[in-house]
Formats: C-alpha cells, sequence, structure tokens
C-alpha cells in the first residue's frame, strides 16, 4: 500500500490524460499516480506515472486490484467512446461510458467508505449532452445554459447526460432508504467541455475532431476535406485551458459549488473561420470541403456557444486563450515545430 493518497486516471492514453499526467506530476512530483488504459502509455506520459496498469474499466479484478494496492483521493475518468465511434457501435458505447463509469464510481464509494472521506472524481461531459432541435432553434438559443435542450440524439451524449445524474446520485443520494445512514463517499465533479483542440495529440472517434484533424493536416503538408458545412459552428477550446479548468473545478472549496455540472466555453468560430486562420499559417494546405451529412446532423444538434457564467462565477473559469490566441499564440506555432 502506497503512503501518499494517489491519484487514478482512466483513459489515461487519450488527449486529456496526457496533459492531465503533465500537469499532475509536474505539480507534486510525489503524488503517485495510477492510470487504467486499454492502450499503452506514451513513453512521455509512462515516466511519469507510479503504475500503468494495461485493461479495461469494464474489468472489476483490475479495479480491485487497485482498490487493494492505493489509497485513491482523486479518480479523473476519462476513458469513453467519443461521439463518432459510439454511433457505429452503439450497445458496446453504452457499455464503455455508463457501465464503465458505474464501476468507476462504486470504486470510488468504495474507497471513500475504507478511508473514511469521500474521494474526489472528475468526469469530463461533453456539449454532445445537448441536442437542439433544428438550425433555426440553435441560432436563436446561441448560449446555451446547462439545463437546456438536454436531448442529446447520439448515444455519447446521451450517455454523457445519464452519468452525469450517476454522478449526481453517488454524490448526494447514495443509499438513501438505507436502514442505517450511508452517507455518499464521492465528491462528484464535471465539466461539459466543447470540442477541444491540443497541440500534442489528433483525436480519434469524435464528431468536432474536423478542427484538430484540420490544422494537423495543413501542417503534415496532407489534404484535409472538412466533413462540415463552413457555417457549421460550435465552441471549442485549447488543451491547456481545458486542464487548467479541471484544476481549478477540482480546487474550489466544495461550499463554493452551487451545480454539479458546469458549462465552459472559450471561442466558437464557424469551420470556415478555422479554416481561414489554418490558411493563413500554412498557405500551401490543401483545404476542401466534402460534408458528410450524417456527421453534419450530429454537430448541428449541438449548440452554437455555451454559457459559462456559472463555472466564471463559481470557481473562476476563465480561459487564457480566445479564438486569435488559441491558434496565434498555442496551435500553430507549437504545431509547426512539432513537424517541422
Ligand atoms: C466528440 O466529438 O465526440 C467529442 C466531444 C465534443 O465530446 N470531442
Amino acid at each position: 500500500m502506497s503512503r501518499k493518497p494517489s491519484v487514478l486516471i482512466t483513459g489515461a492514453s487519450g488527449e486529456i490524460g496526457h496533459a492531465l499526467i503533465s500537469r499532475l506530476s509536474h505539480g507534486d512530483p510525489d503524488r503517485p499516480i495510477v492510470t487504467l488504459d486499454l492502450n499503452p502509455l506514451p513513453p512521455e506520459s509512462a515516466k511519469l506515472v507510479r503504475q500503468a496498469v494495461n485493461g479495461s474499466i469494464l474489468d472489476p479484478a483490475l479495479l480491485d486490484g487497485i482498490l487493494a494496492q492505493y489509497e485513491v483521493d482523486h479518480v479523473y475518468h476519462l476513458a469513453a467512446l467519443l461521439s463518432t465511434r459510439s454511433e457505429f457501435s452503439p450497445a458496446l458505447a453504452h457499455k464503455v461510458n455508463v457501465e464503465g463509469t458505474l464501476n468507476l464510481l462504486e470504486f470510488a464509494q468504495k474507497q471513500g467508505e475504507s478511508h473514511g472521506r469521500p474521494v474526489a472524481f472528475f468526469y469530463p461531459s461533453s456539449i454532445a449532452a445537448f441536442g437542439l432541435p433544428s438550425l433555426e432553434i440553435k441560432a436563436q438559443a446561441n448560449k446555451v445554459k446547462e439545463d437546456d435542450y438536454n436531448v442529446p440524439t447520439t448515444m455519447y451524449g446521451a450517455n454523457k447526460l445519464y452519468c452525469e445524474h450517476l454522478g449526481r446520485y453517488y454524490s448526494r443520494h447514495y443509499k438513501q432508504l438505507a436502514a442505517e445512514t450511508i452517507s455518499g463517499k464521492v465528491d462528484f465533479r464535471c465539466i461539459r467541455f466543447p470540442g477541444l483542440i491540443s497541440a500534442e495529440t489528433v483525436p480519434s472517434g469524435g464528431t468536432s475532431d474536423y478542427a484538430p484533424e484540420m490544422i494537423h493536416a495543413a501542417a503534415e503538408g496532407k489534404p484535409y476535406a472538412c466533413f462540415v458545412r463552413p457555417d457549421t459552428r460550435i465552441p471549442f477550446m485549447a488543451m491547456p485551458d481545458a486542464v487548467d479548468a479541471i484544476f481549478r473545478l477540482m480546487d474550489a472549496p466544495r461550499a463554493r459549488l452551487s451545480r454539479t455540472v458546469y458549462n465552459i466555453g472559450a471561442f466558437a468560430p464557424s469551420a470556415a473561420e478555422i479554416e481561414a486562420v489554418v490558411h493563413a499559417a500554412f498557405p500551401k494546405a490543401a483545404m476542401s470541403t466534402h460534408v458528410d451529412e450524417k456527421r453534419q446532423g450530429i454537430v448541428d444538434s449541438w449548440p452554437a456557444d455555451v454559457d459559462d457564467s456559472a463555472a466564471r462565477r463559481d470557481w473562476c473559469h476563465g480561459p487564457k486563450y480566445g479564438f486569435a490566441s488559441a491558434f496565434g499564440e498555442y496551435l500553430i506555432p507549437s504545431i509547426k515545430k512539432r513537424y517541422a
């Protein structure tokens, strides 16, 4: 059993995991980080963690093993099948995204019970939890609040919305009819992320992927056909701001939090506006549009922007990068260096 409480990160080899491991280990190098992922960690992340467990969040034996070996006081449950991927295998998506989350909440509840204090649990939800019924309503709605239009059209969005409720249940209403009072031992905190763009990694299986794919393809000198219309607009955020938001939310005193689930936003460009900045940086980039009507339908059901006033008020959400600086100061310089 490790002495210092540990952090467990599931889905750690994905793009948020990559950035999170680096920030966590630089913040407190002595704090053990344990990861659980089907895929091996990239070497630069692997050297920063105490143990990288290779396996599935659906395997109870693996979670029991971690429970027996470590005192985990923070869980970052990032493992999920993204929106496009989930539409091809909805039953599998439900298993991984919902049953997997239930397993992690049970894990956190047991950890909290055995150590007598709630485990802090971070859950990344998504703008996919929204479902706007038409483009007209999307245009009128503009900055959508957390509790509006909660009618997702995708399996992934439905999974995210339901797991937000599961988290609220584990933190506030756990076993409310049990003979003796068993207080919830999970301090569940959740952010609904916009599309994320990282200079380090290209996501796979998402529907907001057109933005990161466009810039990475341009930098690599590869042609790119964007799968959404030029006027398509959803919110995006640069990866460092996404990780910063996780830390701000997790560090906030519980009493400051008026909600379980928070929208966060940074900038909300159209696909044409993204293409224009990428083109300005990479004038030789061969970019075109080839609309995939089905994926277009998914993005059209997501809000054009979100109202993140609750996050700004409760835990000082304040992204460093707007549209121009995300591309001009973070993405383009880092990506140019990366592919040089
Ligand atoms: C996806 O496109 O599935 C994700 C998301 C918006 O949650 N990037």
